[in-house]
């Protein structure tokens, strides 16, 4: 890594504590930036990896609004559970903090009054959304509207989830509120905006000109709001939940969250350690934010702009943002509930942490969206977790064990082809750092994995269970050798998989060894007891997996009923009980039922009403064919005017219930019942 940096700061994006967190979050943020401070802690670095809980913004109030709940209930709950659940995964950062924290209030104030007292500011008086029902102000997710750039009726204020376009209150069209569903009206209110305009050269010298090294998904997107040009973005909002706006003059209104949250960096860095300005405040300080790429122009734009205003701190180095994961072919969404939570995955899977992290790794979204499905976690886990690396290992201790009593055999002569194994293994480091380095995590993991690949070939070659009965002396020095190959797995995959490198380590009964030892063939010395083999990794069975995708299929099919009934039809206007009784509506069954030549819908059906037998035509031959019909019994209105379809009297309506996605049903009695049984 460059000489540059002495010490390295990384952040990784704060969850926003209003629920838990999922795999998205894992696989675009929170897995990377795991191993990237891994890798630096394992070198000896000086690293400090911060995060904590976005505790403010309108999300949180509207969650908490939703279950008649405090804002501040709603976040000790998602603060603890995202907390706990962080560690259980073990993710390492050195601190996660939360925003409501005093040391926060003070240092977002003090930002805020600094940029204020110097001018930095635009104090601006408009004219915004306000919700007279509520009695409150509508910012971002507070109104609801269509979409102007896709029609997408359910925008929100600040954005549109649909086609992911950034939007103001003002270009909503028809907007409600989303707290009374009421049309707002418009008020005088003041706030205090940051003129990003004045910041656009900076930003295009420091980011289009210095770091054309950047991901392209984050240069791009840098570039194309540059390219839009730049306007003062409001830092405050009308809100009762949040850190105050600390000055005069400015009761009921709190910072916007998006100037706080990431201050919260600095906040938890403050908490951290009494050191904090040496990583904040020296240019040999290396930082880097992961976050996912809905967040980009807050962490490249917005928040190194309040840095330059500011002065006195570093900007960040890279910024190395991943696309997003979707699920089994939909994107992830907390409201509808499509997502795997992290909470209910270390439950359900326990001592099965690396494999989450392996293949959230391994199919992380670093240059496009991708998808996670559950076959593809199995299969990863079979074939390349058990398979590879699981197995490699495995069969160098139990021969060692078997052979040896698990006492580490001297290694005799090397043969060429050790040596050049040994090579191969050796060359893995530098293309494993290069890919660390440069946020290639995939790549980095795979050339991991590779030293186990290396080590299963090199028993496959070398056949120690069967040279054994010929050339016992020959077998030490493969034993020797694959324990060495072991030991160095442990190091290659602990950024990636720290639970099954730390087992392979008590298992070789050895320390844990440095990054610098990546590539040794002297880690495990000659004379040496291992302890006691163990599976590294289980193989998953398909009755797991398919648990899992009923438990998906039981979520779509409630999404999918709780979207229809979102759009049931309106009430229709009251009647009369008589208007009612004018309807004869009888049980009859269906005796016969074909299709009307040259139509596409139409059937001809033949029904005894009980009354008498007669000829109904009915336009339901696309969803019915005639077999599914005949015998059944349902419900016809026997009294409506006759009336003459393809050339044939059609007596009578048979009822059928239909929803907004269009499904149609035939309503029958819940048992049998004579025939012309009326309905009433
Ligand atoms: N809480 C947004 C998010 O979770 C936000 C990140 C803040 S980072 C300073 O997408
Ligand atoms: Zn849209």
């Amino acid at each position: 890594m460059t000489e540059k940096y002495k010490r390295y700061l990384v952040t990784s994006a704060l969850p926003y504590a209003n629920g838990p967190v999922h795999i998205g979050h894992l696989a675009g943020v929170y897995i990377p930036s795991d191993i990237y401070t891994r890798y630096l802690r394992l070198k000896g670095c000086d690293v400090i990896s911060v995060c904590g809980s976005d505790e403010h913004g309108v999300p949180i109030t509207i969650k908490a609004r939703k279950e008649g709940i405090t804002p501040q209930q709603v976040v000790d709950r998602y603060h603890q559970l995202i907390k706990t659940s962080f560690e259980r995964l073990g993710i390492s950062f050195d601190i996660y903090s939360r925003t409501s924290s005093p040391v926060h209030a003070e240092t977002a104030s003090a930002f805020f009054r600094k940029l204020y007292d110097e001018g930095k500011f635009i104090e601006r008086t408009s004219e915004q959304y306000y919700d007279t029902e509520a009695q409150t102000f509508l910012a971002d997710r507070y109104i609801v509207g269509t979409c102007p750039k896709c029609g997408n009726d359910r925008a929100y204020g600040d954005q549109c989830e649909k086609c992911g376009s950034t939007l103001s209150p003002d270009e909503l069209i028809e907007p409600h509120s989303a707290v009374s569903g009421s049309v707002p009206e418009k008020r005088m209110t003041k706030h205090w905006y940051l003129p990003l305009n004045e910041y656009e050269d900076f930003l295009r010298r420091w980011i289009l000109d210095g770091h054309k090294e950047w991901k392209t998904n984050v240069y791009g997107q840098c570039k194309s709001w540059l390219d839009g040009g730049l306007q003062p973005r409001a830092v405050s909002r009308d809100l009762d939940w949040g850190i105050p706006v600390p000055v005069e003059g400015a009761e009921g209104k709190v910072l916007y969250v998006w100037f706080d949250a990431p201050i919260g960096y600095i906040s938890a860095t403050k908490e951290l350690t009494p050191d904090w300005e040496k990583y904040w405040k020296s240019d040999d300080t290396k930082m880097v934010h992961f976050i996912g790429k809905d967040n980009i122009v807050f962490h490249c734009i917005v928040f190194p702009s309040m840095l330059k205003a500011h002065g006195g701190f570093i900007l960040p180095e890279n910024v190395p943002a991943n696309e997003f994961l979707n699920l089994e072919g939909d994107k992830i969404s907390t409201s509808r509930n499509w997502a795997i939570w992290l909470h209910e995955y270390l439950d359900e899977f326990p001592g099965k942490e690396d494999v989450l992290r392996y293949v959230l790794c391994a199919n992380a979204p670093e240059t496009k969206d991708n998808d996670f499905t559950w076959k593809d976690f199995q299969s990863r886990n079979n074939s390349e977790l058990v398979a590879v690396l699981g197995n490699f290992v495995n069969r160098a201790l139990v021969l060692t064990t078997k052979y040896y009593n698990g006492v580490v055999p001297v290694a005799g002569e090397l043969t060429d082809y050790d040596r050049a194994t040994l090579a191969e293994m050796a060359a893995v480091k530098g293309s494993l750092e290069n890919n660390i380095e440069t946020y290639h995590f995939r790549e980095a993991l795979k050339d991991a994995m590779n030293i186990a690949r290396i080590g299963n070939k090199y028993l496959a070659d070398t056949e120690p269970w069967k040279v054994v009965k010929s050339d016992p002396k020959r077998v030490e020095t493969i034993l020797h050798i694959a324990l060495q190959i072991t030991a160095n797995t442990a190091i290659a995959i602990e950024p990636f998989m720290p639970f099954a490198a730390a087992k392979i380590l008590r298992m070789l009964a050895v320390d844990r060894f440095g990054w610098e030892r990546l590539g040794a063939s002297d880690l495990v010395p000659a004379g040496h007891t291992i302890g006691k083999p163990e599976l590294l990794f289980e193989k998953i069975e398909d009755d797991v997996i398919q648990r899992q995708l009923d438990k998906l299929a039981v979520i779509k099919a409630a999404n999918l009923a709780a979207e229809a009934s979102q759009n049931v039809e309106q009430q229709k206007d009251t009647i009369a009980f008589d208007d009612f009784q004018k309807m004869d509506i009888r049980v009859a069954k269906i005796l016969a039922a074909e299709k009307i030549a040259k139509t596409k819908k139409l059937l001809k059906l033949t029904v005894d009403t009980g009354i008498d037998q007669r000829e109904i035509v009915s336009g339901i031959a696309d969803r019915f064919t005639p077999e599914e019909l005949i015998g059944r019994q349902v419900l016809v209105l026997v009294n409506l005017e006759p009336r003459e379809m393809k050339g044939i009297l059609s007596n009578g309506m048979i009822l059928m219930a239909e929803d907004a996605a269009g499904t149609l049903r035939l309503l029958q009695p819940d048992g049998e019942v004579s025939n012309g049984a009326v309905v009433r």
